[in-house]
């Protein structure tokens, strides 16, 4: 009896890991969302931007620069996604947001570029 116990716990316990919700999602390929931050001119062009837990922000570059965006404050700091990739012009990239805070990043290589997004 105490020996199922013991196994029944063993099978639930990554089981409820499983349903801890990520802070931050990269989404691949998707349609882009209606919450735009447009990269241009060595800047966000919307330096804080307010989402829902579960909301996703796409960020587009349109300047001739690459630039991408690197989450440093907040629940997403230290997660192994928080420094995205290079976005060339023209490229988007869509994070989906699970957790509430005050998510703020930067540009890797333009540290003086910040952002923030408020997930409420
Ligand atoms: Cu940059």
């Amino acid at each position: 009896m105490r020996n199922a116990l013991l196994a029944a716990l063993c099978v639930a316990l990554p089981v409820s890991f499983a349903y801890a919700q990520e802070p931050i999602e990269i989404v691949e390929g998707g349609a882009a969302s209606a919450n735009a931050v447009s990269i241009d001119k060595m800047a966000f062009g919307t330096p804080e931007i307010k989402v829902k837990v579960g909301d996703s922000v796409t960020w587009t570059n349109n300047d001739e620069i690459a630039h991408n965006v690197h989450f440093r404050g907040g629940p997403a700091k230290g997660n192994p996604k928080a420094q995205g990739k290079m976005l060339n012009k023209g490229e988007t990239y869509t994070v989906k947001f699970g957790a509430a805070g005050e998510y703020g990043y930067i540009c890797t290589p333009h540290p003086m570029m910040k952002g923030k997004v408020i997930v409420e």
